[in-house]
């Protein structure tokens, strides 16, 4: 600890507890540093020494959540330190509260990135992350009288402490201009570019720390300035900055706009360049790129990387169309993330080829050679609606696939869909490239670092192993019928709870019940994924108390925000709250039934809400969530899953065992069945329910305050527009299943039973092992220590 005085002496001249807590942190922070610092060398060090193939995880957005404790737990360190900083009489939660959670992201996407590359690192991969330094993440969310209201997210006003400015790697960036094309004498063409914008791209190394593998990969987020002499005035300064000013708050529709366009071919432009700058330093002969290089497209956001390296590989590098097609695409692969069909992105050539006229160009050619190549095999009809360009449209999804090698989904259900609905077509040319791979996640951050109560209590039966491999936590089984164990992990959950309980009464001034159930739903807000259907869970139970029924107590907990422009899922969050105020003011209710919408859900909140479920709701309709992560967190910390059968639920379902979860509602093929023949009627599940009749006349006669506007808007959507999204449909079968969870409430061993059952086979969702498989499957790169998997 004497160079964490000096440390504190360095960075602010004065003894570390005349410090306040932020510099404190930035102490302890340095003091860090000091001990990764060789190890981020040594592995790229080694990869260069060994030529160790490297993966780049290519993403417009990473979560990975506040640093501090994370990477003193991956150091091997945390006992030790946070032992240190108390004999110093500092409070190391404090200190790591002091940090600044880099909210990079929307949600599922940007954390699933920051999850594999913690992963990486942890298995011993050489994985690189490559996004965008955003000056400000995604939106603070506060309510203001029940309505969401968006703050600005200034991360970056502290000092970020991990991040290293890389000038000397700074690259250039083009846009817009002219291209020229001129014969050279080996008769391959020459692109020239006129009078383009240029902006500089600096790039900012944040260590990602392996897990007590001594191995530190790299996070490189790009920021954008003006090349150096070239901005004439403070109009041209704030066009550039401008790129990698904000996050796009849209977790859904990808509206054509022209600064999102910039911002793709910005981060995927410099990652490319420095991947190609970084392998020329070692091989000369091109065709061994796919050997040491797989660059990974998360989403459509970075597929303009086919465009980029196919520029890269015919104009600078020279090669001829075939080489470079066969090298670009044995060398990328993707990821698709979304079954909603609006979410695929496209762009209107013409904006696409103002801002990048020879990436259109390159695009043009790869649709002219994909359409001349299949369409004798498919016929015109097929090749036209996948074609690249089509409808004025490029159309990224179909973009990615034709340029990679492989393509996934990230849930069983997911990849299925692909191939038979949403990639359909492409399915049919390209059939061996599709593979599913499973989401995961980190339980190094969500059981080791946010659930310590369980994490200490697993320890004591089957010791530490399981930190490392935690298919190990499957040795819990033996404990099954054990009371006492059973009777540890209840007391380990109350701790829990109680410790959110102080958070939701510090938040919202809320005195919750840490003995209820806590039945939890922690996600963006959407239709899809009926945060509605939720609510009128909570609407049937507080009729039913109304009427003096009993139930057992349950704190329903909420963390959702809505993008900014989306009037329906804001609507949806006004009703929340106005409900959350109803209920949780009348005495004849609250008692037994209490809301608590957290506002600004993120990463951090959820290591506090996480290890305090009882209940994990995954209500999406069937056939509409690609996975779901949340539901993998819940389970890992003996949460139930009251769940579809969608996404990962149904994985999950499978591993802990049927009676495990609480499952209810249409299958997707029911869904897709009723969806065909629009045979479904809303109105008439509407008139046939009493209890549902009474609850969407809620929504508009008065009795919850406060709503007009939102619960027309709603019932509106349910009655005259069809309930897009089966609330109505699914509600009856949703209550019984909840309904069942009241009953295995009544007795504390069967639900710690049930709870273990999920704990002892989450393992398998660890992300370490999803990582593998891609590496396995995909990227084609062997771990240094094999996992089982
Ligand atoms: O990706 C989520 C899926 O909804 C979820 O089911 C899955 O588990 C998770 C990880 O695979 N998708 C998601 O989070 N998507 C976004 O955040 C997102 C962000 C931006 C845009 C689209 C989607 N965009 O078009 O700008």
């Amino acid at each position: 600890m004497r160079t964490l005085h000096d440390n504190a002496l360095g960075l602010f001249a004065d003894e570390l507890t005349h410090l306040s807590t932020q510099q404190q942190y930035q102490a302890v922070a340095v003091t860090i540093k000091g001990y990764y610092g060789k190890q981020w060398a040594a592995t790229k060090a080694q990869a260069d020494a060994k030529q160790t193939k490297q993966v780049y995880y290519f993403s417009i957005e990473f979560m990975p959540g506040r640093l501090m404790a994370s990477n003193l737990l991956n150091l091997g360190i945390k006992d030790t330190v946070e032992a240190g900083l108390r004999e110093l009489g500092l409070d190391p939660a404090a200190i790591y509260a002091a940090e600044v959670d880099p909210g990079l992201g929307n949600g599922g996407l940007g954390r699933l990135a920051s999850a594999f590359l913690d992963s990486m690192a942890s298995v011993g991969m050489a994985g690189n992350g490559n996004g965008i330094r955003y000056q400000y993440g995604l939106f603070q969310q506060r309510f203001v009288d029940g309505y969401q209201v968006e703050l600005p997210d200034d991360w970056l006003r502290e000092p970020n402490m991990w991040e290293t400015r890389k000038e000397n790697r700074a690259v250039i960036i083009k846009y817009g201009g002219q291209v020229e094309l001129r014969p050279r004498a080996n008769g391959s063409l020459q692109a020239i570019y006129h009078n383009t914008d240029d902006v500089l791209a600096v790039p900012y190394d944040t260590p990602m720390v392996g897990y007590r593998t001594g191995v530190v990969n790299t996070m490189r987020l790009w920021q954008a300035e003006s090349v150096p002499g070239r901005a004439h005035n403070l109009a041209d300064k704030a066009r550039v900055d401008a790129i990698t000013q904000i996050l796009y708050p849209d977790d859904s529709d990808s509206a054509g706009r022209e600064l999102r366009l910039r911002q793709e071919y910005f981060f995927v432009s410099a990652g490319i360049q420095s991947i190609m700058t970084h392998f020329k330093r070692f091989h000369q002969e091109l065709n061994l790129l796919p050997k040491f290089v797989a660059i990974h497209i998360n989403d459509t956001h970075p597929a303009m990387a086919v465009l980029e390296l196919m520029r890269i590989l015919l104009d600078e590098e020279e090669l001829d169309w075939d080489e470079a097609w066969r090298l670009t695409v044995a060398t990328l692969s993707y990821t698709n993330h979304t079954l909603m069909a609006e979410a695929l992105e496209t762009w209107p050539e013409a904006m696409f080829a103002g801002l990048l006229p020879r990436l259109y160009q390159i695009a043009g050619e790869i649709d002219r050679r994909f359409r001349a190549r299949y369409r004798q095999q498919y016929g015109d009809l097929l090749v036209n609606r996948v074609a690249p360009l089509g409808d004025g449209q490029l159309r990224m999804a179909y973009l990615a696939v034709i340029g990679s090698h492989a393509v996934n989904g990230v849930a069983k259900l997911h990849s299925e869909l692909l191939k038979t609905r949403v990639l359909k077509d492409l399915y049919a040319i390209f059939p061996e490239r599709f593979s599913n791979q499973t989401n995961g996640i980190t339980p190094r951050r969500w059981v080791q670092l946010a659930d310590e109560p369980l994490a200490q209590l697993i320890d004591s039966k089957i010791g530490q192993p399981w930190r490392r491999d935690p298919m190990l936590l499957r040795r819990l089984s033996q404990y099954e019928n054990n009371d006492e164990f059973l009777m540890a992990l209840n007391a380990a959950k109350l701790a829990n709870k109680q410790r959110l309980a102080q958070v939701i009464e510090h938040q919202l001034g809320l005195k919750v019940n840490p003995q209820a159930m806590f039945d939890v739903q922690i996600k963006r807000l959407h239709a899809y994924k009926r945060q509605l259907l939720h609510v009128f869970g909570i609407l049937e139970a507080y009729l039913a108390l109304k009427k003096g029924e009993k139930r057992p107590p349950r704190v329903h907990v909420f963390g959702a925000k809505a993008a900014p422009s989306y009037q329906y899922a804001k609507a949806v969050i006004k009703l929340m709250n106005a409900v959350a105020d109803m209920v949780n003011h009348d005495p004849a209710v609250n008692q037994s039934l209490q809301v608590a919408f957290l506002p600004n859900y993120g990463v951090t909140l959820a290591e506090q809400i996480v290890p305090a479920a009882d209940i994990s709701e995954q209500i999406s309709l069937a056939g509409t969530e690609a996975s779901g992560t949340s539901n993998m967190k819940l389970m890992a910390t003996g949460a139930i899953t009251l769940a579809t059968l969608d996404g990962a639920n149904i994985e999950i379902r499978q591993a802990a065992g049927e009676r495990a979860m609480a499952t209810f509602g249409l299958t997707s093929e029911q869904v897709a069945f009723a969806q065909q023949n629009q045979s479904y009627r809303a109105a008439a599940q509407y008139e046939a329910d009493p209890t549902l009749h009474r609850i969407v006349d809620m929504l508009t006669d008065g009795s919850i305050p406060g709503v007009e506007s939102e619960g027309r808007m709603i019932r509106t959507e349910l009655l005259d527009y069809n309930d897009s999204y089966f609330v109505l449909a699914d509600f009856a079968s949703y209550v019984a299943a909840s309904r069942k969870l009241d009953q295995l409430w009544a007795e504390p061993k069967a639900w710690a039973k049930l709870a273990l059952a999920n704990i002892a086979a989450s393992g398998q969702f660890s992300a370490d092992f999803t990582v593998e498989r891609y590496g396995r499957d995909i990227w084609q790169v062997l771990p240094s220590q094999p996992i089982e998997s």
